[in-house]
């Protein structure tokens, strides 16, 4: 598969990108956070999405040195930008089942933050719902540690999966993020608005906050504050841009 083998030296041969999307604090409308998404700048191919080779990272295991390519690309771009003298915020780093299974994740993630001198606080890390029906108890531990040095845990694409909040509640997470399916339902019919509603209230009910994810338009914005939605993310705000183009902005909103 010309993928996989090219994905080998996509590392070394400086091919990968993160791309930086803003999660913005509904109440206050300051940038909170920004998620971090990979580009692949293939030679040949062009700009390849995530979508096109997470998978087969996964399967081969490559999946591992670019988590922490990823890992550590974000980390030490989330100190820049702190030390740049802009007020700090959280980077979100997708993480896939693969590297949370794999022994040395913690150890991993342990050591990024002290080589690039990142607090924990400052970083945040996002698993999907499918990762939790796994390797249950090694994965909860890991978690558990992760949380114990102060990084923050994110449900990514809640409510895709097969898992319920009260089953997600053995894991200590911080947050939810509500699939972007939902958010578009909103303005669709009744019943996109209140399963919108009940996982905001059942996940605060859990002492969990929650990011309205795929926030397109003014209206889904305005119901989900009305519903007590704590942050949001989606191209209303911002689509995911290069780090010199949030730079910019981050610094025009001051
Ligand atoms: O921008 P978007 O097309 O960026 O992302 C597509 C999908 O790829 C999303 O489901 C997103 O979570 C995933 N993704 C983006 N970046 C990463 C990454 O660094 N690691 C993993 N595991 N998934 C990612
Ligand atoms: O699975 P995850 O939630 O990490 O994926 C994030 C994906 O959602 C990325 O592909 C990102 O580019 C995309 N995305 C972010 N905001 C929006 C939006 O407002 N609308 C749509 N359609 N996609 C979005
Ligand atoms: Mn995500
Ligand atoms: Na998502």
């Amino acid at each position: 598969l010309a993928i996989e083998r090219d994905l080998k030296q996509a590392i070394e041969n400086d091919e990968l990108e993160l791309y930086y999307q803003p999660i913005i604090d509904l109440n206050t409308q300051k940038v909170i956070a920004a998620e971090a998404l990979v580009r692949w700048h293939h030679p040949e191919l062009g700009l390849i999405s995530p979508n096109d080779f997470i998978a087969v990272a996964e399967e081969s295991g490559q999946i591992i040195p670019i988590g922490t390519w990823v890992l550590k690309t974000a980390c030490r771009q989330n100190k820049q930008w702190q030390d740049s003298g802009i007020p700090p915020f959280k980077v979100a780093v997708n993480i896939s089942t693969k590297q949370l299974q794999h022994y040395d994740f913690v150890e991993t993630v342990i050591k990024i933050l002290k080589e690039t001198a990142l607090e924990p606080q400052w970083l945040e890390l996002e698993v999907t719902e499918s990762i939790l029906l796994e390797d249950i108890e090694f994965i909860k531990e890991s978690l558990l540690k992760l949380k114990e040095v102060a990084i923050s845990l994110s449900i990514d694409d809640f409510g895709t999966g097969y898992t319920s909040l009260s089953y997600l509640r053995q894991y200590p997470f911080d947050k939810v993020k509500i699939d972007r399916s939902f958010i578009e339902d909103i303005n669709r019919d009744l019943n996109g608005k209140r399963i919108t509603s009940a996982i905001i209230s059942l996940a605060h009910s859990l002492n969990m906050s929650v990011v309205a994810e795929g926030i397109e338009n003014q209206s889904q914005l305005e119901y989900l504050s009305e519903e007590r939605c704590d942050e949001g993310q989606g191209y209303f705000f911002s689509r995911p841009m290069p780090v010199d183009s949030l730079h910019l902005d981050l610094l025009e909103k001051e």
